[in-house]
């Protein structure tokens, strides 16, 4: 079995990324290889924050490694969260503050359509590779679930009824911008000699 090092601290992640990866590849996570900080990201877009944080890693511990950056992209705030999304509403990762702000944000908005956008930047060999996901929907008018993390109570993807957070991870796993983006991942690393 692979193993793969993820640069993330976020356990919702590593478990979508994990169900979505399967029984071929075992995740690896920083602290797993002795790094316990935050992992840094100040860079300015999505592509720099996940670049920025797959080379941190891989500067301490010497492996191969990749991580994610995502951003909620809401039409009727050109953009906005977008790489502010973790600190929207005050400095911490603080879910609550930062869907209530969005929703006073949108207060009154006719067009609320949104969507979210990850992209994994993985180093492997002495290069660095890219993928992006994306998955459109819209934004609800009040919280609704309790499974997922982030904006999942107040997003419905396209072609849906219920919010990210009323679905198990499977099913989130189907659509979302995070999976399609690992999927292609996944198929970049069985496309590689060597690799599984
Ligand atoms: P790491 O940097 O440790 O991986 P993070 O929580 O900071 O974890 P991101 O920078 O990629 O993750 O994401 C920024 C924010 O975007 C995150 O804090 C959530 O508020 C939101 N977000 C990301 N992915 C999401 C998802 O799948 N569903 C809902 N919100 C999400």
């Amino acid at each position: 079995m692979a193993e793969l090092l993820f640069a993330t601290n976020n356990a919702h992640k590593l478990a979508e990324v994990q169900a979505v990866l399967g029984d071929g590849y075992t995740l690896l996570t920083p602290r797993d290889c002795g790094v316990e900080e935050e992992i840094p990201e100040t860079q300015p877009t999505l592509e720099g924050n996940a670049s920025q944080k797959a080379h941190y890693l891989r500067e301490r511990t010497g492996r191969d490694c990749f991580a994610d950056d995502t951003g909620l992209e809401v039409e009727a705030l050109n953009g906005a969260p977008g790489v502010h999304s973790a600190r929207y509403a005050t400095d911490g990762h603080d879910f609550a503050a930062n869907n209530r702000l969005l929703l006073k944000n949108l207060e009154g908005a006719e067009n609320r359509r949104a969507r979210f956008r990850t992209v994994i930047a993985l180093l492997l060999d002495g290069e660095e590779y890219r993928f992006e996901g994306i998955v459109e929907g819209r934004i609800i008018e009040h919280e609704t679930g309790h499974e997922g993390f982030g904006y999942d109570p107040l997003f419905i993807p396209d072609g849906y009824d219920r919010t990210f957070a009323q679905m198990t991870t499977e099913e989130k796993n189907a659509v979302s911008h995070r999976a399609r983006a690992v999927r292609k991942l996944v198929e970049f690393l069985h496309g590689r000699k060597g690799l599984k």
